[in-house]
């Protein structure tokens, strides 16, 4: 697929890159389309294939991570067109099934659809330009992608209703206290800040990373009790890994592990 409204590339050793996807519509802040969902769900894919790729980062630009859905393509839309078509969810949830990390690198505006892309990621790091909105009520809609169920898990309900009822933004500095964030970095050195947790994640066992991720999502899906379990039953599954064998021998013998992601 020849992209026109994202950029992809890697970066690495050979052996373990990680593949970097910058959204890039600058006239339109990032305003996420049809097509560019389509090309970012694609080039997800094709790193989630590629063995060679063991994490993913999604940027935009100093201005914008992404100012929202298309506002100018949703504007024409009516009822019977959006609730027919099931409008755009075929695309918006291609990142959800990904089972490689993926590490959301925002500067500038992350608004609407913009701010549940971000969210849709595993970890924020944001830059200290970075702003948070959910202001789809300004314009006579709610979120609809996620925005009202994983903005109050990040930061409560407070907050959560705070954005969604007035649309105001929420600062870099604001976003981390609340717990939107993991990080906040001068602009400047986002993306290497953001790279090198990529590449201590590439630096890990593939299945254990993987098993990582998978059972902290569970926390949202599940019950204390079941989460736990589902942990459990993760956690005694690695036992069944080389990575766990090497990992262990190498702390032992004082040396770094060389992980086979076997
Ligand atoms: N859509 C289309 N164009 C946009 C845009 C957007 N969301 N945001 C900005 N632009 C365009 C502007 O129209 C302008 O275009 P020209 O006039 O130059 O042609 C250009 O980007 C630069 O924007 P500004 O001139 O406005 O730049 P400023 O620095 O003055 O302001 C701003 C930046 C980000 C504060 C402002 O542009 C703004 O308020 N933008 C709209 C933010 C917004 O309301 N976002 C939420 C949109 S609703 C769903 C999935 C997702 C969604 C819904 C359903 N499903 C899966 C079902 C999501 C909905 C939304 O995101």
């Amino acid at each position: 697929m020849r992209y026109e409204m994202i950029e992809t590339r890697t970066e690495g050793p050979d052996s373990r890159q990680v593949g970097i996807v910058t959204l890039n519509r600058p006239k339109q802040l990032n305003a996420l389309n049809d097509q560019l969902m389509d090309e970012l769900g694609h080039a997800l894919q094709a790193f989630e294939a590629d063995d060679s790729v063991g994490c993913i980062i999604l940027t935009g630009s100093e201005k914008a991570f992404a100012a929202g859905a298309d506002i100018s393509a949703m504007a024409k839309f009516d009822f019977a067109d959006v609730y027919k078509n099931d409008f755009i969810t075929r695309n918006w949830e291609q990142i959800r099934s990904i089972r490689k990390p993926v590490i959301a690198a925002v500067s500038g505006f992350a608004l609407g659809g913009g701010c549940e892309l971000a969210m849709m990621c595993d970890f924020i790091i944001a830059a200290d330009n970075a702003k948070f909105g959910q202001p789809e009520i300004k314009i006579g809609i709610i979120p609809g992608a996620g925005g009202t169920q994983r903005l109050p898990r990040a930061v409560g309900k407070a907050k959560a209703m705070d954005m969604a009822l007035t649309g105001r933004m929420m600062d870099a500095v604001e976003a981390e206290r609340a717990g939107l964030v993991s990080r906040v970095v001068p602009l400047a050195q986002l993306m290497d800040e953001t790279l090198g947790a990529a590449l201590t994640i590439c630096s890990f066992g593939e299945p254990s990373v993987m098993a990582a991720k998978e059972a902290v999502n569970r926390a949202f899906e599940s019950g204390l009790s079941d989460g736990v379990m589902f942990e459990r039953r993760l956690f005694h599954s690695l036992f069944a890994t080389q990575d766990q064998k090497e990992g262990m021998d190498a702390f032992l013998n004082k040396r770094k592990a060389a992980f086979t992601n076997r």
